[in-house]
C-alpha cells in the first residue's frame, strides 16, 4: 500500500511509542532481562517506510529494532513475549529484543551487529528476485553503521547487481555516545554517489514525509531500478540503552535533548487527525498493549533442557560438547 493514510500512520507511531514505554516498565520490573535500546523518538521512520511496503516485501533492522518489527505488521503481544523470553514469543523467546524476527510479515530480523543487516537483506532480496519474486526490501541502520565495511560492501553489490533495496539510515546524531560529526567524514547521503545510487535526505520526525520519499523510491525499484539510499534525520528521545537509566552519561546537552524532543513524531502525525479519531486510536492501542502485557507475562519460560533445539533450520541437532 502506497497511498497516504494519516490514521494508519498515526496508529503505527502511537503503537510503537506505547509499546516501548510498556517495555521499559517491564525492564525495570525485571521481566525483560538485559534491557533494551528504546526506539522512542524515531517511530516516524519505521512507520513511514513500512507504510510504503507490501506484506511480502522484506525488511531487516537493528539493535534498536522493535519499531521496524511492529511497523511491518508483527503481533505486538508475541513481540512483547519475545522480549520477555517466553516460549509464546515470536521466536520462542530465543531471539529477544535484538534478534526478533517474523518471516510471515517479511521481517528477517532485528540484528545486534552494527552494519550487518544491510548485507543480509541484500542477499535475501537478490535470492528471491532470482526465483522470480517481484519483491523489494528496506534495511534500517544508524549513523554508526555508515563506515562499517559490511554495509559498504552491501551498497556495492546491491548497486552492481541492481538489487531493489532501500538503505534507510536513521541518523539520530549519535552512535552510543559518539556524535556523528566526530565519526563520519563527508556526508551520509553523499556515500550513495560513490555507488551510483540515488539518495535523499528526509525529516525522520514526519512519518508522512518518510512515507512519500519511500513510496517514490519503491515505485522506481519495482519498475526495475536499483538500490537507493535515504538518510532520515531524527533524534533519540531516551537512552542509547536502558542501562543509562541507572548510569547517567552526560553526552547530550539538556538544551539539545529538549530541542530534539520538541519535534515528536506522535504529535506531528496526531495533529493531522481530528481529536476524536486520535482519541479512538489511543484507546485502541492502550487496550491492545494491556492485553499484550498480560499475554507476555502469562507465557512460560523455555525449558533449559531445550537450549540447543532450533539452532539449524534443517533440524540438525547441535552437539552437547564434552567430547
Ligand atoms: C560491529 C559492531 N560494532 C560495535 C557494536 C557495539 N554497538 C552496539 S550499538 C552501537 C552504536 C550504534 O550506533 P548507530 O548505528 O548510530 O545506531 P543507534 O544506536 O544510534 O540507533 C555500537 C557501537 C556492535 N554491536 N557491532
Amino acid at each position: 500500500m502506497t497511498g497516504s493514510d494519516p490514521l494508519r500512520l498515526y496508529r503505527t507511531v502511537r503503537l510503537i511509542r506505547r509499546f516501548e514505554e510498556r517495555a521499559i516498565e517491564l525492564v525495570h520490573a525485571g521481566q525483560i532481562v538485559g534491557g533494551i535500546h528504546p526506539y522512542l523518538g524515531q517511530e516516524g521512520i519505521a512507520a513511514g517506510v513500512c507504510a510504503a511496503l507490501d506484506r511480502e516485501d522484506l525488511v531487516t533492522g537493528t539493535h534498536r529494532g522493535h519499531g521496524h518489527v511492529l511497523a511491518k505488521g508483527a503481533d505486538p503481544a508475541r513481540m512483547l513475549a519475545e522480549l520477555c523470553g517466553r516460549v509464546t514469543g515470536l521466536n520462542r523467546g530465543r531471539g529477544g529484543s535484538m534478534h526478533a524476527a517474523d518471516f510471515g510479515v517479511g521481517v528477517l530480523g532485528a540484528n545486534a551487529i552494527v552494519g550487518a543487516a544491510g548485507a543480509i537483506l541484500t542477499g535475501a532480496v537478490w535470492e528471491r528476485r532470482r526465483r522470480g519474486a517481484g519483491i523489494v526490501g528496506a534495511t534500517f541502520f544508524g549513523d554508526g553503521a555508515v563506515n562499517e565495511g559490511m554495509l559498504l560492501e552491501a551498497f556495492n553489490l546491491a548497486a552492481l547487481w541492481r538489487v531493489p533495496v532501500l538503505f534507510v539510515c536513521e541518523n539520530n546524531g549519535y552512535a552510543t555516545t559518539m556524535p556523528v560529526d566526530g565519526a563520519v567524514a563527508g556526508t551520509i547521503a553523499g556515500r550513495a554517489a560513490a555507488f551510483g545510487m540515488p539518495a535523499a535526505v528526509v525529516d525522520g520526525q514526519d512519518p508522512e514525509a518518510v512515507r512519500e520519499v519511500t513510496a517514490a523510491a519503491v515505485a522506481r525499484m519495482r519498475a526495475g531500478g536499483g538500490p537507493e539510499l535515504v538518510e532520515a534525520r531524527t533524534y533519540r528521545f531516551d537512552a542509547h540503552h536502558t542501562f543509562e537509566h541507572q548510569v547517567r552519561l552526560d553526552y547530550r546537552p539538556p538544551e539539545e535533548v529538549a530541542e530534539g524532543r520538541s519535534r515528536d513524531p506522535v504529535d506531528i502525525a496526531g495533529a493531522r487527525l481530528d481529536p476524536a479519531a486520535r482519541a479512538g486510536v489511543d484507546a485502541a492501542v492502550e487496550a491492545e498493549l494491556e492485553a499484550a502485557v498480560e499475554y507476555a507475562l502469562a507465557g512460560p519460560h523455555p525449558d533449559p533442557a531445550t537450549a540447543l533445539d532450533h539452532l539449524y533450520a534443517s533440524g540438525l541437532t547441535a552437539r552437547t560438547g564434552g567430547g
